[in-house]
């Protein structure tokens, strides 16, 4: 069978109505920074871009050396194409606007350039998450951060490149997820998945466990009746899987379906939440959604929450619909 590269199935999807040439150019681009962020992982300690930085991000949290790689090559790459008004990320306190020396755009483009960096130094599977909105009408002078608190449901498109045993990107245009493997040889990402489709239900669930004495009574419950297995009132006995790389637990539960959470727990009760909701919960919940999944924060749907800071957190479920409706059921009914 032929095969269809990312470039191809782009032009396809344009044509079909899907995107205009702008966005799959800016999609051709990060996918191309991206398999640049693949090679300087894969160099691992060869590359001598393991270790601390010796930054913090804007929210304390240390840097890796490859974060601050990861996010250079994706502004670098965004910077000259004329797609982008303004690139947006978790290493950076603030929207970097396109430079005065490039056209701009009328696309904005938020990412966590590594997610799960607390992997890297230990050859796990880390990858970046990324979400396009569009510039809202009527904008000429400089981007605001404003511009870029619209709800998931706003965005135009959303992805995530897993760097492991093989690269992989994930992408929605908002109509079906499709998976795409990068032929190393070749350099092309190919087509391996058309309309990935998450199982309704699941036996499989990934979560934090260490933070249990911290949760919220009603996840408490819903965890205790998860682990009662076939004897409680789930009636079946639940396995449970934890990466800590958010783009490889939602990659497998892409693949053989799961519920992944971070709820709220009375450590991180004040920041809302462990997640970011503009670069990993909104593209994760679009990306999801479009594979037949749900997205909620355990108490809605993560995409109409209306965003109200640039680095807000939220709790996250996502997964298996029929899955992450019973968690929110337990949230609802407390
Ligand atoms: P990380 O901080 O290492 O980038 O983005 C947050 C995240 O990783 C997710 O990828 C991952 O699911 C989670 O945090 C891991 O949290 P724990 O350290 O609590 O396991």
């Amino acid at each position: 069978m032929k095969s269809i590269t990312l470039t191809q199935f782009l032009t396809e999807e344009r044509r079909a109505g899907y995107g205009s040439t702008d966005l799959t150019q800016l999609l051709e681009v990060v996918a191309r920074a991206c398999k640049r962020i693949g090679v300087a992982t894969g160099k691992g300690a060869l590359g001598g871009v393991l270790g601390e930085a010796g930054s913090d991000n804007v929210q304390g949290e240390a840097q890796k050396k490859l974060d601050v790689l990861s996010n250079e090559i994706l502004l670098d790459a965004n910077a000259w194409g004329g797609h982008l008004a303004a690139c947006a990320s978790e290493e950076m306190a603030d929207p970097q606007p396109i430079p005065d020396a490039y056209p701009k755009g009328g696309y904005l483009l938020l990412f966590d350039p590594l997610d799960g960096s607390s992997n890297i130094d230990v050859n796990i599977a880390v990858g970046t998450i990324f979400s396009v909105l569009r510039r809202p009408q009527g904008h000429r002078q400089d981007v605001s951060v404003n511009e870029f608190l619209q709800p998931g449901t706003q965005q135009v498109a959303a992805g995530y490149v897993v760097y492991g045993p093989s690269t992989l990107l994930v992408l929605t245009l908002g109509h079906g997820t499709h998976v795409f493997t990068l032929d190393r040889e070749v350099g092309s990402f190919i087509l391996t998945r058309r309309d990935a489709t998450i199982p309704e239900e699941t036996s499989e669930f990934a979560v934090n466990m260490s933070n249990q004495r911290y949760w919220e009574p009603p996840m408490q419950r819903y965890v205790d009746d998860l682990l009662a297995g076939k004897e409680g009132p789930r009636e079946r006995d639940f396995n449970m899987r934890w990466v800590a790389s958010m783009v490889a637990d939602v990659h497998r539960i892409l693949t053989r379906g799961g519920i992944f959470s971070y709820p709220l727990d009375s450590k991180i009760a004040a920041k809302g939440g462990k997640l970011r909701l503009m670069y990993e919960a909104n593209p994760m919940a679009f990306i999801v959604e479009q594979a037949g999944g749900a997205a909620s924060t355990g108490r809605g749907r993560i995409m109409d929450l209306q965003p109200e800071a640039l680095h807000q957190r939220v709790p996250v479920f996502l997964g298996s619909k029929a899955e992450v409706e019973t968690a929110e059921r337990y949230h609802l009914d407390a």
